[in-house]
């Protein structure tokens, strides 16, 4: 068999800017965002995109609050967590050969759409905003009101550098349900994976996570998931190995057993029968797809409507009017930023509030120190979380300018 040859899936005439894209990568300062990119591995689609990752399989985000018994419960949050990897780390590089560079979301932008679950699942509706721009971090809401099930959550991404594109992602999802019959909430605290980017040298770059997963909640569940790829035991990528176990017992009295591959399919085990009680396969399970408002409908915060002008330019592959439109943004954001500075006041955002972790939710932080999820708020700009009340004031536009802050003036 033929050895692979080092940028053999870039464009011929791109293969001089890839070359020095990798060698800028090697000595870069950890802001992804500032990384200059050759246009094929532009993506048009920004990062507040990625949120509807999380219930782009309606069904099976909502069937925990149909379950009664809570281990049950617990496990069916397990098997929803592992069937958004898929969406979240590789359906892109999927579709598009390989992963791309998102846009950089500016301050306030939106991301606002619903998913059609049919009258079983009922409508979720899915709410992503850019609540900080230095550090860039953008928070979340999804929600069903049929079943009682919301998750929030936030993220911020570290990046280095040690052979390849190492990233730590900072933030955490906490998921609320309602049991049948009953009238108290529980929830799950849901820390995020580390990745790393594989096949840069290729020109091909896709993600494989690394290290842990927690899922702990209040019910008194902890799940673990470890990932491992191709160079591990297994020898397959996107390979990872998860456990459902009572906190009071520890792991190594697993009620349930998770293997297989995230990016493929897996079996969920009793750990004492070892009895497989569950599959989920990938190409058996059709994703839902996000309804949006028409463009014309859209706030001009919203991120389809606002990045539209430089989707068109990538697309086209017209660099020029890419940079113009781009600039039109970042030239907007700045002067938005200058006068509230001048007026002694931040951007309003509006969805989410943040708060500083001595005000969080004592039952929140319980749960977050009992799995060692480091906040790191200084790199969220705060603890995120949805705000109810903005929310029901919300009705486009959202915002409260017009089209400054985009470099809109008329
Ligand atoms: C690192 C990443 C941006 C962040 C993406 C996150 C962590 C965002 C939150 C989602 O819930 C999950 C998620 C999935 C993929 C992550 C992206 C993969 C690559 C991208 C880098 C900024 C791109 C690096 C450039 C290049 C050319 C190597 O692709």
């Amino acid at each position: 068999m033929s050895k692979k040859e080092a940028g053999a899936g870039v464009p011929a005439h791109s293969k001089g800017s890839w070359t020095s894209f990798l060698k800028s990568i090697a000595s870069f300062n950890g802001d992804l965002s500032s990384l200059t990119a050759p246009p094929f591995i532009l993506s048009t689609t920004s990062l507040t995109e990625y949120s509807a990752y999380w219930a782009e399989h309606p069904g099976i985000f909502v069937a925990p609050a149909k379950e009664s018994d809570p281990a049950k419960r617990a496990l069916l949050v397990l098997k929803w967590f592992l069937s958004t990897l898929h969406q979240q780390y590789c359906s892109r590089s999927e579709k598009l050969g390989s992963e791309k560079k998102p846009l950089n979301p500016f301050l306030g932008e939106l991301y606002i759409g619903k998913w059609e679950g049919g009258p079983d699942v009922g409508e979720t509706s899915l709410i992503s905003e850019q609540v900080s721009h230095h550090p860039p971090a953008t928070a979340y809401a999804i929600r069903n009101e049929k079943h009682g099930v919301e998750l929030q959550g936030y993220n911020a991404q570290k990046a280095s550098f040690s052979t390849t594109i190492q990233i730590k992602q900072i933030g955490h999802a906490l998921l609320t349900l309602t049991p049948p019959g009953s009238d108290e909430k529980e929830k799950y605290v849901i820390t995020l994976p580390s990745l790393h980017i594989e096949s840069l040298v290729y020109g091909t770059p896709f993600v494989e996570l690394e290290k842990t997963t927690k899922i702990v909640s209040s019910t008194g569940y902890v799940a673990k998931i470890d990932y491992s790829g191709k160079g591990w035991l297994s020898g397959k990528k996107n390979t990872f190995n998860a456990s459902l176990f009572k906190a009071s017992e520890g792991e190594k009295k697993p009620l349930y057993t998770v293997d297989g591959q995230w990016s493929d399919s897996f079996t969920i085990k009793d750990a004492r029968t070892k009895d497989v009680i569950d599959r989920f396969s990938i190409k058996e399970s059709a994703v839902t797809p996000l309804t949006l408002a028409p463009l014309e409908e859209q706030d001009l915060y919203e991120s389809r409507r606002a990045w539209s002008d430089v989707a068109a330019g990538i697309q086209k592959g017209d660099m020029d009017s890419v940079s113009l439109a781009k600039s039109r943004i970042e030239n907007g954001q700045r002067e938005l930023r200058r006068i509230e500075k001048a007026e002694g006041r931040e951007w309003e955002r509006r969805f989410f509030t943040h708060t500083e972790e001595k005000d969080a939710d004592p039952e929140f932080l319980r749960l977050a120190h009992s799995i060692d999820l480091s906040l790191d708020s200084e790199k969220t700009a705060g603890i995120w979380r949805f705000d109810a009340k903005k929310a029901e004031g919300a009705r486009p536009p959202y915002h409260k300018t017009g089209g400054e802050g985009l470099g809109i003036t008329e």
